[in-house]
């Protein structure tokens, strides 16, 4: 029996499984629509004058498979992977066109030609004011130089290696529209991806949007949906994750197309005013390369008086990789990342971010450089304080009760009433959470109590047998 809820559920019958290709092929094998949309580009000559040696390893230089990649050439068709309601939304017949920008460092030409070409084709063009790549000093300068012959493409190139967040500040000071787009350099964006972020943003400028992002296999390079149903996370570390909506929530959707809160957003793909950006502060553009940026503006969002969603209906596909392909100018990345992220803990996380210095004691020992800045700009903007963010829009993160004493036998007692008992996972004997587990810092009577990385030989960590 099919009833209408089983309809439903089936995905896209009355759309094309696949985009039609665009336009027809003329002699010179260019299509129209192509000759159009990319100018004076020769994109045969672009691809083609870089391609992977014979026998050189296909994952060396991208930590992606640029055989396959190079194999797809500048454009191909990809499912459209959204839920089928999103078709048939509707939105303004007047929205305010996007800068778009790319910040990259040494991606792959046909990587980066099908994130720019996606744009083109799958982007009302009236929305589209400008592409704006930024070159973060990669090895070879006409990698950029030359796509800037598309039209609308403009090319900056840095002198130096700056890392993507003072990159990404350096395209948005150039970029002349009012609503701002970045993509990471290697993405495909998807049917209609841009009208839902762009009237989201229009509704309200506050509003910080991201697409649900779609997995690009780095060994095949085929398209993946993603699941409709993550947000953003993260652990203590300060380490994203995706994570299911929470159950209250997910059950009170009664529309697929409804955007997702998000508590942090993966980092790379989004839209948001191009005023609202300024005005909190753009990035904190004393991190370097990679890394923890991410956190920072989710946080500086929510704290400040904005929001974050996920928008169902805006799909990009982007290629996950398990490695960074490119150095890092200290030499390791968690350099970096710890820098940043420190940065972001402690400007935005006051009390809290003990909770992150225990979960990377590393972490503590990094030099982070002055903070003045964005401490000012925090007090400037009157932003809230953590304590707000974590009650408000992340209260699923659990976190240690501000204990000031305690012993073991009112252990039990706080850990109920401060916590919900049920969240700590009771490992035999140890009472951890995640990787951190519970320890007294003394065997003496109120001595303080503390969380650390588990070790089933620390007598001082401690056992369930303690409340029996
Ligand atoms: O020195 C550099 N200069 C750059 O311009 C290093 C990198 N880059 C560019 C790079 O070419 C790419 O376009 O910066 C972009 C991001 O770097 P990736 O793709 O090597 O890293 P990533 O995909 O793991 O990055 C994710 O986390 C980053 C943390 O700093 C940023 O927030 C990225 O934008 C983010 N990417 C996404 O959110 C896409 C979805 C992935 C997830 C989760
Ligand atoms: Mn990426």
């Amino acid at each position: 029996m099919m009833n209408s809820l089983f309809w439903e559920k089936q995905p896209n019958h009355h759309i094309p499984r696949f985009q039609p290709l665009f336009g027809m092929k003329t002699l010179k094998g260019r299509t129209e629509q192509q000759g159009k949309l990319l100018g004076s580009f020769d994109e045969k000559d672009y691809l083609s004058r870089k391609l992977l040696k014979p026998g050189d390893d296909p994952y060396r230089d991208h930590a992606f498979n640029v055989q396959e990649s190079d194999r797809l050439g500048g454009e191909r068709a990809i499912r459209d992977t959204r839920h089928y309601r999103c078709a048939s939304m509707s939105y303004d017949a007047e929205l305010p066109s996007t800068s778009i920008i790319i910040t990259f460092h040494n991606e792959a030409r046909s990587t980066l030609l099908r994130t720019v070409k996606s744009v083109l084709m799958r982007s009302p063009p009236s929305l589209v004011q400008e592409i704006i790549l930024i070159d973060d000093f990669s090895s070879d300068p006409e990698d950029c130089q030359l796509l800037a012959q598309i039209p609308k493409v403009r090319c900056l190139r840095n002198v130096r290696r700056e890392g993507l967040i003072r990159s990404r500040v350096r395209g948005a000071n150039a970029a002349s529209a009012s609503i701002l787009t970045f993509l990471d350099s290697h993405c495909e964006v998807n049917t209609d991806w841009l009208q839902p972020m762009i009237q989201r943003v229009k509704e309200d400028h506050t509003r910080v949007v991201s697409p649900i992002i779609d997995v690009i296999s780095l060994d095949n390079f085929a398209y993946l949906a993603a699941s409709a149903d993550l947000r953003g996370g993260f652990d203590w570390s300060l380490h994203f994750k995706w994570e299911q909506i929470p159950i209250e929530q997910k059950m009170a959707r009664s529309d697929p197309t409804q955007p997702i809160r998000t508590p942090v957003i993966a980092g790379g793909i989004f839209v948001m005013d191009r005023s609202w950006f300024n005005r909190l502060g753009q990035y904190d553009t004393r991190m370097d390369i990679w890394g923890g940026e991410n956190f920072e503006l989710s946080f500086r969002v929510w704290m400040c008086g904005g929001s974050l969603e996920i928008l169902p209906c805006s799909r990009v596909g982007h290629v996950f990789r398990k490695r960074h392909p490119y150095d890092f100018p200290e030499g390791n990345a968690g350099c970096c990342v710890c820098r940043n992220t420190r940065r972001a803990a402690e400007v935005w996380m006051d009390e809290y971010k003990q909770y992150y210095y225990s979960a990377r004691p590393s972490a503590q020992g990094k030099v982070y450089g002055s903070i003045t800045d964005r401490v000012a700009l925090r007090k400037r903007l009157n932003c809230k304080p953590f304590r707000w963010y974590m009650e408000n829009v992340y209260p699923e993160l659990r976190y240690e009760p501000p204990w000031k004493s305690l012993n073991g036998s009112a252990l039990l007692e706080t850990l109920t009433i401060f916590y919900n008992f049920q969240r700590w996972e009771l490992i035999e004997p140890l009472i951890r959470q995640q990787d951190l587990c519970l320890a007294i810092s003394a065997f003496a009577p109120g001595s303080k109590v503390k969380m650390e990385p588990c070790n089933t030989k620390e007598a001082r960590q401690v056992r369930t047998s303690v409340f029996t």
